[in-house]
């Protein structure tokens, strides 16, 4: 699975608030059991090792993914957390996309 989402970082773990807390654009490739961010779906293909800033790649082991109901601002939100505690909200284009992620990434 692969597409636009828009992340939104909001804990780095349980106890420590992101900093960079803006909405951020992002082409993100679910590979295996992580989750790889690229500038778009061209620059994933031809550069798969070139990720967006740099960016390490989510470790989905142990993770969790759930519809992010509380969160009001923005409609098809999804929130992901990770076993290391770090915390993200990803905003789909529609219902039916949010679900798809939700579920594969549940299926890890
Ligand atoms: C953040 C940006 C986010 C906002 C976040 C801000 O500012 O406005 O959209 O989250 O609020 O800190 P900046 O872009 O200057 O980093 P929401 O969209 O959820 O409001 P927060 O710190 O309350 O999470």
């Amino acid at each position: 699975l692969e597409g636009l989402l828009t992340r939104k970082h909001e804990w780095e773990s349980t106890t420590l608030k992101s900093t960079n807390r803006s909405w951020i654009a992002m082409y993100c490739v679910l590979k295996g059991t992580q989750l790889h961010f690229y500038k778009d779906a061209k620059s994933a293909k031809a550069q798969p090792e070139q990720t967006l800033k740099g960016e390490q790649p989510l470790n989905l082991l142990g993770a969790s993914a759930t519809v992010a109901n509380d969160y009001k601002k923005r409609k098809h939100v999804f929130r992901l957390k990770l076993e290391s505690g770090a915390e993200f909200l990803f905003q789909a284009h529609d219902d039916g996309e949010m679900n798809n992620w939700v579920a594969r990434i549940t299926d890890i």
